[in-house]
């Protein structure tokens, strides 16, 4: 895709049923919501996290939190199906070693989207992000190092992983509105896993 950005099709396929079911279990002890920009705007895309550390965003500002300010109780852990695929996709990409900490779930239902911005509430630029698609595809948005920069647009399907590092790490991206569809497991939405060193 760029220097520092690899898409690794079809990577997620083989253990899609098994990152369903832990997700089930994340989502019924962290429910998605849609959080509050320090602006004021409510989040088109609803989220949740698991991990030690989940990224949260209200009136006072982006951070990672070990709680969840909704229950008031620790993020989810992360489930071994997914952190070892994190693991083997960014060892793919040529990442050795990455070892996330924090695991945003983001959920995109038909028109959601989120605008361009840099991911840079991290701690460490030098691991990369691992970003897996499920469900409807999306149009990914992926601008360069300047908000202003023209975005190239990929599709992003089912079962596809991202890894962003290097170079890439600090490109703008976003998602442009999910067209509405049906998928056979998800039914009309979009779940995108972002695997992160938030420390
Ligand atoms: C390129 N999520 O959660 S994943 C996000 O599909 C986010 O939900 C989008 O952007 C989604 O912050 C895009 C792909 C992605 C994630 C992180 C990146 C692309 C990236 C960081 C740097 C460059
Ligand atoms: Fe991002």
């Amino acid at each position: 895709m760029a220097e520092g950005a690899v898409l690794l099709h079809g990577f997620a396929k083989p253990v899609e049923v098994d990152l369903l079911a832990d997700l089930r279990d994340i989502v019924e002890q962290a429910p998605f919501r849609h959080m509050v920009t320090p602006g004021g705007h409510q989040m088109s895309v609803a989220m949740t996290n698991c991990g030690g550390l989940g990224w949260v965003t209200d009136r006072t500002g982006y951070r990672y939190d070990a709680d969840d300010p909704e229950t008031g109780k620790p993020w989810p852990a992360m489930p071994p199906s997914f952190r070892e695929l994190a693991e083997q996709a960014a060892d793919h990409a040529g990442f050795g070693g990455f070892s996330p900490d924090a695991c945003l779930i983001n959920r995109y239902q038909p028109g959601a989207r989120m605008s361009l911005h840099q991911d840079e509430d991290e701690e460490d630029f030098a691991a990369p992000i691992v970003s897996v698609s499920l469900g409807l595809p999306a149009i990914f948005l992926f601008g360069g190092l300047k908000r202003s920069d023209t975005p190239r647009r990929f599709r992003l399907q089912h079962g596809d992983i991202a890894v962003w590092g290097g170079p890439a790490r600090l490109r703008f991206h976003g998602i442009a509105p999910l067209a509405d569809g049906e998928h056979a497991l998800l039914g009309r939405q979009r779940i995108n896993l972002t695997f992160r060193k938030a420390l």
